[in-house]
């Protein structure tokens, strides 16, 4: 059975919000990051919108380096608050469009929506809707991308930015996928990509044109993941969390490593309401807790602690995890990852509910 699965990415998401909070901005190169002190800051661009891009400015690049290319650009610092706060409003407008609902960064998620439907073309329309309802809602725009699998969504959402909507149906991921940049598939980053054109692959239709022995003799397990993500066989389901029958978690990643307790609590905070979610969905009891930690260089720890009981207590979750965390509180280093883990539970029956008023007019 053909599935299919949204990826909604928003548009140059910290730009976009703050042009909607102060619209004289718009049509102006805005660029959110470091601030470039006449060109003799440091630091990098966080995000930056289309006009800017247009420069050559993007994600990463040196603050001073886009000053160069762009003084007369309007300069801003991040308010990682604000965004948060947008965020949040985002996800639960799409959150209600189905059951299946993983968020996976600030300004991404995917859904599924083969249980609703299992046509292409109301699905588009569904993504117009919501598009329209975060337009309308929260004033900024969305790209979604329509596919039977997370990675195609994923690379299809990227296609027709800003704001638009891409669709790979299952006969039309090869012509879709032939003629791409190998960098467009996500797991192909600036490392891999060297390997892949050594060996004289550079855009995906070279993948694609391969049998999946001799991709794997040159490429090993990377290599078959890589054959599989373009010949539509990426099974992964749309999930929250990693829920299997002995554990539930979840984890983030900073963009910037920090070593400010106040961003760690919330961090914290965030990871284990958005478990708990999950948690009272499942009907899930637990006894053991953990913590994983990991600190720039990537070293990476767990401490867990067992109870003598089953529990459900979202309150207590985060003292046990503040306490475990108190061990690493006095390192010196900077976090990178912070997750929570909740395992040897008992479940009870599972219940679902998908919101049906949404689709009474599709
Ligand atoms: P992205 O979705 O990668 O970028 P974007 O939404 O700004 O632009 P696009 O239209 O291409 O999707 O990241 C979302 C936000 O995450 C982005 O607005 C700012 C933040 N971010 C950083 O702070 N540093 C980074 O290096 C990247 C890639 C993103
Ligand atoms: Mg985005």
């Amino acid at each position: 059975m053909t599935r299919i699965i949204f990826h909604c990415d928003l548009d140059c998401f910290f730009a976009a919000i703050e042009i909607r909070d102060n619209p004289q901005f718009k049509g102006k190169p805005v660029i959110i990051g470091a601030d470039p002190k006449g060109g003799k800051g440091r630091g990098v661009i966080s995000t930056c919108n289309y006009e800017a891009r247009k420069y050559g400015l993007h994600s990463a690049m040196p603050i001073s380096r886009a000053y160069k290319r762009c003084p007369h650009g309007i300069y801003l610092k991040p308010d990682g608050k604000k965004y948060y706060k947008v965020s949040r409003e985002v996800m639960g407008i799409l959150e209600t469009y189905s059951e299946e609902f993983q968020k996976v960064g600030t300004d991404e998620a995917y859904l599924e929506v083969t249980n609703i439907t299992n046509s292409f073309v109301k699905a588009e329309r569904i993504a117009k809707k919501i598009q329209k309802e975060i337009l309308s809602k929260v004033g900024i725009t969305i790209s979604i991308g329509i596919a039977p699998t997370k990675s195609l969504a994923k690379i299809a959402s990227d296609e027709n930015k800003p704001n638009g909507i891409t669709i790979v149906k299952p006969d039309n991921i090869h012509e879709f996928l032939k003629d791409m940049d190998i960098t467009r598939i996500p797991g192909i980053g600036k490392k891999s990509k060297v390997y892949y054109y050594k060996n004289g692959i550079r855009k995906i239709g070279d993948i694609i044109s391969k049998p999946l022995p001799k991709i794997m003799k040159l490429f090993g397990k990377h290599g078959s993941w890589i054959w599989k993500v373009v010949n539509g066989l990426d099974n992964r389901q749309v999930k929250e969390f990693h829920v299997d029958r002995k554990s539930i978690s979840a984890e983030r990643t900073f963009y910037t490593d920090t070593d400010n307790f106040n961003e760690i609590l919330s961090r914290f905070e965030e990871i284990n309401e958005s478990i708990h979610k999950s948690v009272i969905k499942h009907q899930i009891t637990y006894k053991t807790v953990t913590l994983k930690i990991r600190f720039e260089g990537f070293q990476t720890f767990t401490r867990s602690k067992t109870l003598p009981f089953h529990i459900q207590d979202k309150d207590y979750i985060l003292n046990i995890i503040l306490d475990l965390f108190r061990e690493f509180s006095n390192s010196n280093k900077k976090v990178r990852l912070l997750g929570i883990k909740l395992s040897n539970f008992e479940r009870n029956s599972k219940t679902r509910q998908t919101n049906l008023a949404k689709y009474a007019l599709i």
